[in-house]
């Protein structure tokens, strides 16, 4: 399968989802400059398309280098992003020089290079704890953290500039997105990623409060499907679109099932529930199926034994994923 268009700049494509995306998009025939600062993202995501990309270590925060990597670019993903919430509440006005500024700079350099299309990526974060579910795009934003007010005020930025401007932008709601490459190295990293380090490791986890909290995990590959989907839907134009599967499971069934993939029957210890967490999480689907014909393909339990067999792997390999603190932004 091929792309609509020829040359694509992913900001953010060091990172786990934006290094799967970059490499979709270079097996597609697609030219693509990536634009990262390696704070959370790593060269070593890249390995295998190092040799068919341009990479600029640069960052959003500086306009000049951005303008200078979407030069030639009829796309941008804009993935680059302060991404942990933590991070963005013990320090707001940092996270938001990268998410707010950061996002205009490549609003603006969209413009400039007159762009096409853009594709943000946004997070199920924007619906805070609304009780209501599913999280469908119509419910009022609720951000309970800077990181979540960063994502919905991109998100207005991105539809003004539709508006204004005639670039067709998509604003994706990413829900909770896991596979291969995600960094499980901080407490607050992705929860697949941290059960499946234990796992590899012959351990049990930490789950916090009674384990029935659910969530809707995505798998990387639909993801980058749907972000390819909106760069190329003139529907998505202006558009905020969730991206998940419609469907749920409780934490303690997550654990079991992967406890099972490792032969393990290891109990998990039960610690007090986070501050702030959520209850229960999933998306509504029906604007993702009616504006992209997006619908996810691979199931959990695909994608958590494909996500299982890459961490086992990269146990093996001189601790592929294990990271030192500071490169998470901790
Ligand atoms: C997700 C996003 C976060 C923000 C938030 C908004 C990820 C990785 N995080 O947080 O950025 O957008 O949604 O709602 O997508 N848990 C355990 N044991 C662990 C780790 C986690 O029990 O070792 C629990 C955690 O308390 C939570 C659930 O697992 O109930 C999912 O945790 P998470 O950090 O993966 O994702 P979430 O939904 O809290």
């Amino acid at each position: 399968m091929t792309v609509s268009f020829k040359k694509a700049l992913v900001t953010g494509g060091a990172g786990f989802i934006g290094s799967h995306l970059t490499e979709n998009l270079v097996a597609k025939g697609c030219r693509v400059t990536v634009l990262d600062n390696f704070s959370s993202g790593r060269r070593t995501n890249l390995t295998r398309v190092a040799a068919d990309i341009d990479l600029i270590e640069g960052d959003i925060r500086d306009p000049l280098a951005v303008e200078r990597a979407a030069k030639g670019c009829e796309v941008i993903f804009h993935l680059a992003a302060v991404v942990s919430v933590p991070q963005t509440v013990a320090q707001p006005l940092d996270s938001a020089r990268v998410n707010d500024l950061g996002t205009l700079h490549v609003l603006e350099a969209a413009r400039d290079a007159g762009s096409g299309a853009v594709v943000f990526a946004s997070s199920s974060a924007v619906y805070g704890d609304d009780p209501g579910l599913p999280k469908r795009e119509s419910m009022i934003p609720k951000p309970l953290s800077p990181y979540a007010v960063q994502k919905i005020t991109g998100e207005y930025y991105a539809r003004v500039y539709h508006e204004l401007y005639g670039i067709d932008t998509a604003s994706l709601r990413f829900f909770n997105v896991f596979g291969p490459r995600q960094d499980p190295s901080s407490p607050y990293s992705g929860v697949i990623s941290i059960f499946m380090s234990k796992a590899v490791a012959q351990t049990g986890p930490i789950i916090y409060g009674d384990g029935t909290q659910s969530r809707d995990f995505v798998y990387v590959s639909d993801v980058v499907r749907a972000m390819i989907g909106a760069a190329t839907t003139k529907a998505a134009a202006g558009q905020s679109i969730n991206v998940g599967t419609g469907t749920s499971i409780d934490i303690n069934r997550l654990w079991r099932t992967i406890a099972g993939m490792a032969g393990l029957s290891n109990v998990p210890r039960y610690d007090p529930p986070r501050a702030g967490d959520i209850i229960a999480s999933v998306a509504a689907v029906d604007t993702a199926e009616s504006l992209l014909g997006f619908k996810t393909e691979v199931s959990l339990e695909d994608g958590l034994e494909r996500t299982f067999r890459w961490y086992a792997a990269s146990q093996t390999t001189a601790g592929a994923y294990s990271q030192k603190g500071s490169e998470n932004g901790d």
